[in-house]
């Protein structure tokens, strides 16, 4: 095929739709082979990033999110919550942090964070930093001021999902536009923070509103340092509670497309991973993703068990960048993984 030959692994700004669809349509095995060449180049294949979820404002969203348990147009018996006091989630930001995570992600159902609600969000990574944590938050949309608050507070990164391509977004979400998600991230970036911005696999969007996402991601003038790949969780009562899932051949492309355009991001295994075998999220390694959500809870779903995943990584001589723990002598090529720490990762 000599796609790696071409792909020359630099970091691109500049990819079409249709070179990305050329890609995605690769048999899997040149495809994974293409992605472990660059994922190599840049990171430790040995190695994830750990992340853990916390929901510290939950349901009544005054957003329209086909996918989403906690718009308030959609009844999905989430239970809603008012945004939580700080030191209640640096209890959990402590709990975390013991658990093995590097990174602390803090999620609330808005539209946009409220001017009464910045202090509180301000002190919630100041105090998340302040446990040696990096920080993570998702408000929804944020404007110049705003993110600039959050960057004095300390905030590491900011997660706001494009979700999908242009094309397929306005039947997905109609009470924000794919300009104005450009625009927060434009706002984040500006303000120094680094963005985290991915989105949901499995909508019933076509390959090519795949390869339309991941060319609006790369083609940013800089690379998002982190984007999360999504399952589609199928909530009941939401619009999107029923349909076909990906076929997870195809997630897989996914994953290695990113890698390959991205070589640099962290690429999360984010939502879903509940309903991929074992063996499906082995494959969204070897395909360059670095990164997964660890704690048995994403926001308002399930995740898997955190004894589970640390049976996994361990199985598959994966361990956390952050572990000191090393893992192979020289390199990381022809060695027997050395079990790390397996208590805490
Ligand atoms: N309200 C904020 C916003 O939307 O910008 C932040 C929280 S929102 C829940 C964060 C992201 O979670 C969404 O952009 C979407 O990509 C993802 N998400 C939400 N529901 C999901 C589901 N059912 N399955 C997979 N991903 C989902
Ligand atoms: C992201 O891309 N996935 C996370 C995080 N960013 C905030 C959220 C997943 C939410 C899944 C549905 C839920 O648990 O409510
Ligand atoms: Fe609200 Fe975010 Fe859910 Fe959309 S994804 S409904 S903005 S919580």
């Amino acid at each position: 095929m000599g796609i790696t030959a071409d792909l020359n692994v630099a970091v691109r700004h500049d990819w079409s739709v249709d070179e990305v669809m050329r890609l995605l349509q690769q048999p899997l095995h040149e495809l994974l082979f293409s992605a472990q060449t660059v994922h190599r180049q840049y990171s430790d294949p040995g190695r994830v990033q750990i992340s853990t979820l916390l929901s510290v404002k939950t349901g009544a969203c005054p957003e329209d999110c086909h996918y989403c348990p906690q718009s308030a147009r959609y009844d999905t018996g989430v239970e809603k919550q008012k945004l939580m006091a700080v030191e209640a989630v640096l209890d959990k930001a402590r709990a975390a942090k013991a658990a093995g995570a590097e990174r602390f992600c803090m999620g609330a159902a808005w539209r946009s964070p409220h001017e009464r609600d910045m202090p509180h969000v301000l002190a919630m990574v100041r105090g998340v930093k302040a446990l040696g944590l990096e920080s993570c938050m998702t408000l929804g949309m944020l404007d110049a001021d705003q993110s600039r608050q959050l960057a004095a507070a300390g905030l590491d990164y900011y997660n706001h999902n494009l979700d999908t391509s242009p094309e397929y977004y306005t039947g997905i979400i109609t009470t924000r536009s794919y300009a104005e998600r450009l625009q927060t991230l434009q706002h984040v970036r500006d303000a120094g923070i680094h963005v985290c911005s991915g989105g949901i696999l499995g909508m019933g969007e076509a390959p090519r509103d795949r390869a339309g996402l991941l060319v609006q991601l790369a083609n940013l003038p800089r690379h998002p340092e982190s984007v999360p790949l999504n399952q589609l969780v199928r909530v009941p009562g939401t619009p999107l509670e029923s349909g076909d899932d990906i076929d997870w051949t195809d997630f897989v492309r996914v994953v290695a497309v990113a890698r390959i355009m991205l070589p640099a991001t962290q690429i999360r295994l984010s939502a879903g991973r509940e309903k991929m075998t074992e063996e499906m999220q082995a494959l969204c390694f070897l395909a360059g993703a670095n990164s997964i959500f660890y704690g048995d809870c994403l926001l308002t779903t399930a995740n898997p068990e955190a004894d589970k995943d640390r049976r996994l990584l361990q199985k598959l001589g994966i361990s956390s960048q952050n572990d000191d723990t090393e893992l192979r002598s020289e390199g990381h090529k022809n060695e027997q993984p050395l079990f790390y720490n397996a208590a805490d990762f």
